[in-house]
């Protein structure tokens, strides 16, 4: 692929995707690429603008909505309002999936967090955008029930990351590419072409702060990850910036995990699984990492409800595999 590709030209050259069309890739992915252009400027102007803080009310998980939860869900929502291929959206931020075309070419249901890591808007810190697109199986009336497949069956997902740049990062089950926001011409241009997770990596990533709660097992592995061993690189370093993408991101680029477990009083963690973990976890193991729950893998996980939560340990394969023997073990 030639430097300089924009990400239009790039889903152009690419062509086909599975047995999905190359015209529907198009379709799905330019208003991802509006909705994160979009959001970068949001995001950018926040504070002039009076968009920091919180906007008052709760959303469907009870968390506390920022001002830009609320117009990252309204810029998503807007972005996909002329895009005849998706019949519904979940979102973080909606209660219950809604409704975007009845048109019979609505193939695809889009499950997006639009504004993930939200605590971060207002000490300029990163944020992210996470999103994953399944089949529509059936015409008709749309049901939230629908929603409700394993991250094994996602046909595309990725995230825009509003870090130092603006990376708009998918895959389609051919690889991990990577577009960074040109804002000068108001492009994606890639530049990260097919990113490889390395097997292994020295970074772990986690609120270490609550490892006081964690079962025997998570708490096992942190020590064994920051003892000391030189010939495995031992002690691992911390980094933790609150924003699951941008962790992820790192992990992805230079290895290492991710992992926020369960604990007795929430099992299942605090993460979600339609929207947040499983296109993350379908990214990872198209880079050549991996996800799990701690237990098994996080792709094959059918959730039993939209919002579902789900423990997840994410990155290097070999850090991730390593830390369900730990779990094995407990
Ligand atoms: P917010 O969107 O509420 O800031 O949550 C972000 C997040 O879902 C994920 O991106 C972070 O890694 C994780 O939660 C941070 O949670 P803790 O504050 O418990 O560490």
């Amino acid at each position: 692929m030639a430097a300089g590709t924009t990400l239009t030209r790039h889903l152009i050259e690419e062509g086909g995707w599975r047995n999905d069309g190359a015209q529907d890739l198009r379709s799905l992915l330019e208003p991802i690429a509006l909705a994160g252009k979009v959001l970068a400027r949001e995001v950018d102007q926040a504070a002039l603008a009076g968009k920091l803080g919180l906007a008052g009310d709760q959303n469907a998980t009870g968390d506390m909505q920022k001002k830009l939860d609320v117009i990252g869900n309204d810029v998503v929502m807007d972005a996909f309002s002329s895009c005849s291929v998706v019949a519904g959206i979940a979102s973080e931020e909606l209660e219950e999936p809604v409704v975007m075309s009845t048109s019979d070419d609505a193939r695809y249901l889009l499950c997006t967090d639009p504004l993930d890591g939200s605590s971060n808007t207002d000490v300029n810190a990163p944020l992210g955008t996470i999103f994953g697109i399944l089949r529509r199986h059936r015409g008709g009336e749309l049901s939230g029930e629908e929603f409700l497949q394993p991250g094994s069956e996602l046909v595309c997902a990725g995230y825009v990351l509003y870090g130092t740049s603006t990376l708009l990062v998918y895959t389609v089950g051919a690889g991990v590419h990577g577009f960074t926001l040109d804002r000068g011409v108001g492009e994606f241009v890639l530049s990260h072409h097919d990113i490889r997770c390395p097997e292994a990596g020295k970074i772990y990533s986690a609120n270490v702060g609550r490892h006081k709660e964690w079962g025997a097992g998570v708490r096992k592995y942190l020590d064994h990850v920051t003892e000391k061993d030189k010939p495995t690189g031992r002690p691992h370093s911390l980094r933790y910036t609150g924003a699951l993408v941008a962790d992820l991101h790192r992990c992805l680029l230079d290895g290492g995990m991710y992992l926020y477990p369960g604990d007795p009083g929430s099992p299942d963690g605090k993460l979600r699984l339609l929207y947040e973990c499983a296109p993350l976890a379908c990214v990872a193991e198209q880079a050549g990492g991996a996800a799990s729950t701690g237990h098994g893998r996080l792709l094959d996980v059918v959730p039993g409800a939209v919002h579902q939560r789900t423990p997840i340990a994410i990155g290097s394969a070999e850090n991730v595999a390593l830390y369900e023997r730990f779990m094995a073990e407990g």
